[in-house]
């Protein structure tokens, strides 16, 4: 019977040993489940900043307004559309200072003009009417099929060219900072 009980102990042992390893193996994985998740928490938190001044970016601030210059290409419509989602518009030149700011891009990009409701009364994308005008000589001469106005000759002050409104090009989007 000391036998008997000899291996009852040595058995008890044994499974309370057991019972403990696996306490620690559940343990253990718990703590690093829970540090993982720490650290993916933490690396999220530490990059949002960083896609924030991504999405922000590229705009470059010229008097009143904040200008930025599309890194693909679209229509007219389509770059419209894409300045309204980030709280723009098209880029509406009002000033001489502003038609010669945009020329310094030394790029073809669409600008929020446009004579699509009726031929040659252009308009900017605000609904007011062009009054002051920069186009090339010779331009605009595309008559019904070049509604939508870009900056093309931008060599000379009067870079501005009619082209049809479904090619695709860069575009310049402005926001008004204050009045
Ligand atoms: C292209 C087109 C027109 C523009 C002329 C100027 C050939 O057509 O962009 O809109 O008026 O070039 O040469
Ligand atoms: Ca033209």
């Amino acid at each position: 019977s000391e036998f008997i009980k000899k291996s009852y102990c040595r058995a008890a042992v044994i499974l309370l040993g057991l019972l403990c390893l696996f306490l620690l193996i559940g343990f253990i994985t718990v703590v690093f489940l829970c540090e993982y998740k720490k650290y993916v928490i933490s690396m999220l938190k530490s990059s949002q900043p960083k896609l924030l001044t991504d999405c922000q970016g590229n705009w470059v601030a010229f008097s009143d307004s904040l200008y930025q210059v599309s890194l693909e290409k679209k229509s007219w419509e389509e770059s419209r559309q894409d300045c309204l989602q980030k709280g723009a518009h098209l880029m509406i030149i009002n000033r001489r200072e502003e038609q010669n700011f945009v020329n310094q891009f030394k790029k073809s990009l669409w600008i929020g003009l446009t004579d699509s409701e009726t031929d040659g009364r252009w308009k900017w994308v605000d609904g007011t009417r062009m009054t002051t005008s920069y186009w090339n000589s010779g331009e605009p001469n595309g008559g019904r099929s070049e509604n939508c106005g870009e900056v093309r000759f931008y060599d000379s002050e009067n870079s501005w060219n009619d082209a049809p409104c479904s090619i695709e090009k860069f575009w310049i989007c402005e926001k008004r900072v204050s009045p």
